[in-house]
């Protein structure tokens, strides 16, 4: 009998070390409108996931803050109110500094560039996660940033005293700089801001643009290319650490094949949004280079700021980033 027990316990030992024995469902609340790239792709993470895991890990996405609010999701991943979940990283920074690693302005600018930083970021990056509770699977960066507005904006002179809907504390800062007022908007309810005038202005990638036809309240698009910021995929590190090697290895894999499908998608699309922002008849046009050259001044204040905050391990992710360059 006392053989018998023991050899129960073991057999449960066994399994607990092997990882889920059983299929486990997971919500995944996702950021931005099912119809977003980022969010198709989260589907095709879900699909991979399933697939290499055997049925064992079982995620059902659910997009355009439709379970939990972009602004939540975090909060509810940290705490396994949902296991795993999609939102804008530099979203954090005001929590963790560190975090807004990618939104410097004029750092990166072109696909491979935010590739390297986010290679050079990576390591300092996931030991804050780790501090929350987190694990990040994957990231994808949004197509660059620029600004969208109701009148033609060669400078400084034309933003003043502008309703600026702002994504981050970064942003904020930004418009701040421009004289402009900012307020915080999520992009699923960017459309119902613009047209209700809470917001006449914000920084995004013409894919936001795209999304939420933005047509219909604002007329002009800047390309300015300040900086591709990234979404990430993050799940609970206590409910990730859970899990047996051979699972971990599995999503693990669905996770780096979607992270650079998702990348070589936003790059593919970038462009296409532009077409569609003027097919819909908005002008789109590079920034003058008065306004670029306030703008550039602007970032180097941004960086500056941002170092002081993110401290040694900030000053890291740039150094490492240069020495590869
Ligand atoms: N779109 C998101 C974040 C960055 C982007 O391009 C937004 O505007 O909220």
């Amino acid at each position: 009998m006392k053989k018998y027990t023991k050899m129960v316990a073991a057999s449960v030992a066994g399994v607990l070390a092997a990882g889920t024995a059983i299929a486990e469902n997971w919500d995944m609340p996702m950021a931005y409108s099912a119809s977003n790239f980022h969010s198709e792709m989260g589907v095709v993470f879900a699909d991979k996931v399933r697939d290499y895991t055997g049925g064992d890990i079982n995620i059902t996405v659910h997009p355009g803050g439709s379970l939990f609010k972009g602004g939540e999701i975090k909060r509810a991943v940290q705490t396994g109110q949902a296991p795993i979940g999609e939102r804008f990283m530099s979203a954090h920074a005001n929590e963790a500094p560190l975090l807004g690693w990618d939104n410097l302005p004029f750092l990166a600018t072109t696909y491979e560039a935010n590739d390297k930083l986010w290679a050079a970021a990576k390591d300092k990056v996931n030991s804050q996660l780790s501090d929350l509770n987190l694990v990040a699977l994957y990231t994808c960066p949004w197509p660059g940033q620029g600004f969208y507005f109701k009148k033609a904006v060669n400078s400084s002179a034309d933003t003043q005293g502008i309703k600026f809907r702002s994504y981050n504390s970064a942003t904020a800062t930004f418009a701040e700089e421009l004289g402009m007022v900012p307020v915080q908007v999520e992009a699923a309810e960017l459309s119902q801001a613009l047209a209700t005038g809470v917001a006449e202005s914000f920084i995004s990638s013409g894919s936001t643009g795209y999304d939420r036809k933005v047509w219909e309240s604002l007329t002009h698009y800047y390309k300015v290319n300040a900086w591709l910021p990234r979404n990430y995929v993050i799940v609970n590190k206590g409910i990730w650490d859970g899990l047996g090697a051979d699972t971990k290895a599995n999503v693990q894999k669905a996770a780096d094949e979607t992270g650079a499908a998702c990348s070589a998608k936003s790059a593919e699309l970038a462009s296409w949004y532009f077409e569609q922002l003027s097919a819909n008849g908005m002008s789109v046009e590079d920034a003058s280079s008065d306004f670029l050259a306030e703008l550039e001044a602007i970032g180097t204040k941004m960086t500056a700021d941002w170092l002081v905050a993110a401290g040694a391990d900030g000053q890291a992710i740039i150094d490492n980033y240069k020495m590869g360059n």
